[in-house]
């Protein structure tokens, strides 16, 4: 392609009229947003270790008091976006929160959606539109755009879990808010029990009334799954499972997707280059992550980002099976027609 003319390349007071007008010429950042043949994501791989997280969250558990933090949070920022703008990739937010025996983080609401997936601790839960979520290692809780949410800790140890949001992207979108409320009364024990061998709840339920008809994808039976698919003869390829809507076979929410990988003893699993961005979080076992030249050991609890259209090796060397979590931009990037895939 052409290398295009700089602003350089322009008089100085041809430029000032410009802007003195509010207008730009094109041309010489033309290649800036339209790069040849794939994005130059600012998304750089980077890894956040549990064992460098975990005391500075408790350190914040002593320094800032639940009330003046409303959710005590150290977010897991990409270098390559700016520290300051708490972004791992332009669209997925990681934080990892701590909520200490006895606390409780207020009820709100906000356009972002959310997703939790419990790290460490005991006796925590989410109520989500009245809804008590409880959080045992490994589970997905989601609270999605628009549902009242809380987080309360009858237990006795510190409980850690990971957020993941579409934060930058609906903050970019300039659609971005929260609203407080109450304490939520509890009213509903969920539905989820009710699908997992094939059948669906019909009594003082409207099915295709309920966008969210899972809102906790338990560990235990999701890591079941995973295991009754490595022993079957007949499969091929990764071990990777959907965190979906039952009610539509889609995606579980609109922007962010989120999958669970297993790893056999031994095994590498080679991803194809994607068009999303891609986070992993080590749900048990270890993992040596190769993403694109950069090499990462990552151990139960830690988590990684790696950008678009990467090439992912993720290898189990040890003789323990793996489990992964994964969230990628797919949902978002499918609905607006920008998904694709390359072969390596
Ligand atoms: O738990 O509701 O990491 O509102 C960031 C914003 C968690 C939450 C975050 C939030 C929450």
């Amino acid at each position: 392609m052409e290398q295009l003319a700089t602003l350089d390349d322009l008089p100085k007071n041809y430029v000032n009229q410009l802007t003195e007008s509010n207008l730009v010429p094109l041309w010489p950042s033309l290649r800036n947003v339209l790069p040849p043949q794939k994005p130059v994501p600012a998304t750089i791989e980077t890894a956040w270790y549990f064992k460098d997280i975990k005391p500075l969250l408790l350190e914040a558990g002593e320094l800032t008091p639940i009330e003046k933090a409303e959710r005590r949070v150290l977010v897991l920022a990409n270098p390559g976006h700016g520290l300051e703008n708490m972004r791992a990739s332009a669209v997925m937010y990681l934080g990892m929160q701590l909520l200490l025996p006895n606390e409780w983080a207020p009820s709100h609401r906000h356009t972002p959606n959310a997703v939790r997936l419990i790290v460490e601790g005991e006796g925590a839960y989410t109520t989500v539109e009245g809804q008590k979520c409880v959080m045992e290692h490994g589970d997905l809780i989601l609270t999605p755009s628009g549902l009242w949410h809380e987080h309360g800790h009858d237990g006795d140890q510190p409980v850690i879990w990971l957020d993941v949001l579409d934060l930058p992207l609906v903050y970019y979108m300039e659609a971005s808010y929260v609203q407080g409320g109450d304490v939520q009364e509890v009213t509903s024990v969920g539905h989820a029990h009710r699908y997992g061998v094939g059948i669906a709840p019909t009594t003082d339920f409207v099915r295709e009334k309920n966008a969210y008809p899972i809102m906790r994808y338990s560990w235990k039976e999701t890591k079941k799954v995973l295991q009754a698919i490595a022993q079957d003869p007949t499969q091929k390829g990764p071990i990777l499972v959907s965190y979906i809507n039952p009610e539509t076979g889609q995606d579980c929410q609109n922007i962010i997707g989120y999958s669970a990988l297993m790893l056999k003893p031994k095994q590498t699993v080679q991803l194809q280059a994607r068009s999303t961005a891609q986070i992993f979080h080590v749900i048990e076992g270890h993992v040596h992550l190769q993403i694109n030249a950069k090499t990462f050991d990552l151990d139960k609890a830690d988590t990684a980002c790696a950008p678009c259209f990467a090439h992912i090796d993720l290898i189990n060397n040890t003789d323990q099976e793996t489990f992964i979590f994964i969230a990628d931009e797919s949902p978002l990037q499918k609905k607006l027609g920008l998904y694709s895939v390359r072969p390596r």
